[in-house]
């Protein structure tokens, strides 16, 4: 087995669903990139801005780069019934957050691979690997190497596997025997994506307007939610799974055994009215190694309060009139 292969064999090995290796190279979107920032799509995501310059090239944040490892992980676990998840008194979170926190997962296998790398290429001095934050245009390097294509919801999306894919890479200083997978599938005439999305925020095929979207507005907005938007969030309370629900693609995604991946049943559908009594000691403990923890408090209550509200039910009043004298301004605000 040559380096390349024993690469693929143990990445496999750690638990990574897709592999492929592909030389360094410049972008080749950098240009649709560029145009999305300027259309203010990327909303209040300064870091987008501030990671253009980077995204130009995968040698400018290693200039040894030669080869890049391009890996995907399926986090599919359980599937929830179109009619739970309409249930008004309870929030819906997206599947990627019913376990633990995959930055922390993840990356504990990219160092795995990166030691097993080290002690098998003599010539391999430096690295880096990244899951998410990285300034690199992981989709579009996914892409190169035949990893899935760009769906019109701008997911990846793998033949086989579907949608529910992370992506993870490996920057290494050395090369590697390339080996595109060959790419299949793609959208064909389908917009079932286009049309389910609640807030119409894919506003061209493969290109989403953040400021509209679900997720951002649920996790990565820190003020206040437009009023306009807020009743198209229903019950969704940390993150949005629509379009990739609705995807023909994902009807036989393989299930994930990855521990961490599974789901805690306390995040499947919650109580919206038991989330709004949450104190901050106890948000801490329950969302310590969780996705959930991004938003901190006041952002998972901000959209809590939303969802009651969306509810309409007397019901909801009492834990409404609880966030109207809770400490943090913007759960009071979004509680009224
Ligand atoms: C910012 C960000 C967001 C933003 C913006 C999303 C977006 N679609 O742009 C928000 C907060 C909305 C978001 C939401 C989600 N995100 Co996000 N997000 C990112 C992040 C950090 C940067 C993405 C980015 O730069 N967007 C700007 C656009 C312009 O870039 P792009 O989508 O990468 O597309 C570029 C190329 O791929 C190509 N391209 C894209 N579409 C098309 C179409 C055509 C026709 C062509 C030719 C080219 C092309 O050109 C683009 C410009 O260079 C990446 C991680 C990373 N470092 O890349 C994760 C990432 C994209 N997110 C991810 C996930 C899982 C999600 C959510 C599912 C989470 C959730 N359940 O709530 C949702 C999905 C919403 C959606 N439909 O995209 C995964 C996607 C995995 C996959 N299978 O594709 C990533 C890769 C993180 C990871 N490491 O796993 N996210
Ligand atoms: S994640 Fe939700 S809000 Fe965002 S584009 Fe997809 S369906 Fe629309
Ligand atoms: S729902 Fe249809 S159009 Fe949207 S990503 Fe899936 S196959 Fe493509």
């Amino acid at each position: 087995m040559n380096i390349t292969q024993k690469i693929i064999k143990k990445a496999l090995e750690l638990g990574f669903d897709l592999v492929h290796t592909i030389p360094a190279a410049p972008s080749q979107t950098i240009e649709a990139y560029k145009q999305w920032l300027s259309k203010g799509y990327a909303g209040k995501m300064e870091y987008l801005k501030n990671h253009l310059e980077k995204k130009h090239d995968v040698r400018r944040i290693m200039p040894e780069t030669r080869s890049l490892i391009m890996l995907a992980i399926n986090y599919h676990t359980t599937t929830v019934s179109s009619r739970k998840k309409r249930e008004p008194s309870l929030g819906v979170i997206s599947n990627y957050a019913w376990g633990e926190d995959y930055h922390k997962i993840v990356r504990q296998k990219l160092e795995a691979l990166r030691i097993f790398i080290e002690n098998n290429a003599p010539h391999q001095k430096n690295s880096r690997v990244y899951v998410d934050t990285g300034p690199i245009l992981e989709r579009e390097y996914a892409n190169r190497g035949g990893l899935g294509w760009f769906g019109k919801n701008s997911m990846i999306i793998n033949w086989k596997k579907g949608s529910w894919l992370f992506l993870a890479e490996m920057l290494v200083d050395v090369e590697l025997e390339y080996n595109p997978l060959p790419l299949r599938g793609d959208c064909g005439s389908c917009t079932q994506c286009i049309q389910a999305c609640p807030t119409k925020a894919i506003v061209a095929d493969g290109v989403i307007d953040s400021r509209r979207c679900i997720s951002y507005l649920t996790i990565e907005l820190k003020g206040a939610i437009p009023p306009e938007l807020r009743p198209a969030l229903g019950n969704l309370i940390f993150g949005c799974d629509i379009c990739q629900d609705v995807c023909p693609w994902n009807r036989k995604a393989p299930v994930s055994d990855e521990t961490g991946f599974q789901p805690k049943s306390e995040n499947i559908m919650p109580s919206l009215i038991t989330l709004m009594s949450l104190s901050p000691q106890e948000f801490n403990q329950r969302f310590k190694n969780s996705p959930i923890k991004r938003t901190k408090r006041q952002g998972l209550l901000r959209n809590v309060a939303i969802a009651l509200g969306n509810w309409g039910s007397p019901a909801a009043i009492p834990a409404l009139q609880q966030g109207l004298i809770d400490e943090q301004p913007l759960i009071r605000l979004h509680s009224a």
